[in-house]
């Protein structure tokens, strides 16, 4: 039996269902806020450029409400924000009784992490940049650890793309960078990896929900891979999948603006069930969901053991 299965509605979003002019709307952060699920979708427009959008749903699955205008544009004080803002991840930060938002905002220098935070959805303030460029695929544990936030973010550093962690006392000064996640070389994620939606706490550990790169003759596929972090030493890697568990298989992974590519970005865990909001082929958004035993399951019979505590490649 499949590990994630598509709910029958797919897309769940699309860009013909926008109340005002989009070309694509993917790469959604998730978080119940309401007694709803919320999303902040990545929309992109008709320059190429990126901003973020809420969409409302009672059950998230359908019945969405749709913000009519922009929810978060570049904002003009912020030079890194210059060519949009994308692919939002969403925590709660219980200490600060407020939500991260940490974004990719594309500046001339490349594309850099940013955060913003906000108590309701409504009041949102900006932080800036936490790292240089390049780097992306950025999200906040929900919890400190001795103290200090965690960041897994993914820097291109000589070419080579893996996940990293960083930690930082006060979210604005980031340290201790380790390599948590590297590309496997030969494997399904041989060429790039990022995390997909924040990571996700579980009795057994934190579950990393990742995307991986295969560049092939006719372009790059992105799958979706599962790995499994210490709950207290989260630099280290319990378990990490061998397989992926979802990839471009229907016609809407494959058809849009980028052919073959399964992106998630956000996670709301209900009643067991995983829901996972992905950007399919960066033109809609769609849901794919599985117990979270099940997942906890597959790992430790797929997984491969964390051989490498600090992640060297
Ligand atoms: C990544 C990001 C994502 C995008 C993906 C596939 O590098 O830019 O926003 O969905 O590529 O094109």
């Amino acid at each position: 039996m499949e590990l994630f299965r598509r709910y029958g509605g797919n897309p769940v979003l699309s860009p013909d269902m926008w109340p005002y002019p989009a070309n694509s709307v993917f790469n959604p952060g998730a978080v119940e806020h309401g007694g709803e699920t919320l999303l902040l979708v990545r929309v992109e427009d008709f320059r190429g450029f990126s901003h973020l959008t809420i969409a409302r749903s009672a059950d998230g699955l359908g019945g969405w409400e749709i913000s009519p205008r922009p929810t978060l544009l570049p904002d003009p004080g912020y030079a890194e924000e210059r060519w949009g803002l994308e692919d939002p991840r969403i925590v709660w930060l219980p200490d600060r009784g407020e939500y991260a938002i940490t974004y990719v905002s594309f500046s001339k220098g490349g594309p850099v992490v940013s955060l913003i935070t906000t108590p309701d959805f409504q009041q949102f303030t900006r932080h800036g940049a936490l790292v240089p460029p390049e780097d992306k695929d950025a999200a906040l544990f929900p919890v400190t650890f001795r103290g200090k936030y965690a960041l897994i973010h993914r820097p291109i550093i000589r070419g080579q793309a893996h996940i990293w962690i960083s930690f930082s006392p006060d979210l604005r000064y980031w340290g201790d960078h380790r390599i948590l996640l590297p590309v496997r070389p030969g494997w399904w994620d041989c060429h790039r990896v990022g995390l997909g939606p924040p990571p996700i706490g579980t009795e057994e550990g934190w579950l990393l929900i990742y995307h991986g790169v295969r560049i092939t003759a006719s372009g790059s596929l992105y799958r979706v891979g599962l790995a499994l972090l210490d709950p207290d030493e989260p630099w280290r890697v319990v378990r990490r999948a061998s397989s992926w568990v979802l990839g471009p298989r229907e016609g809407y992974e494959f058809h849009g603006d980028v052919p073959g590519v399964t992106f998630p970005t956000g996670a709301i865990v209900s009643k067991g069930t995983l829901r996972l909001y992905y950007g399919a082929a960066d033109k809609v958004v769609c849901l794919a969901y599985a117990d979270l035993d099940d997942i906890l399951l597959f790992l430790r019979e797929d997984g491969v053991e964390g051989d490498r505590p600090l992640g060297e490649p």
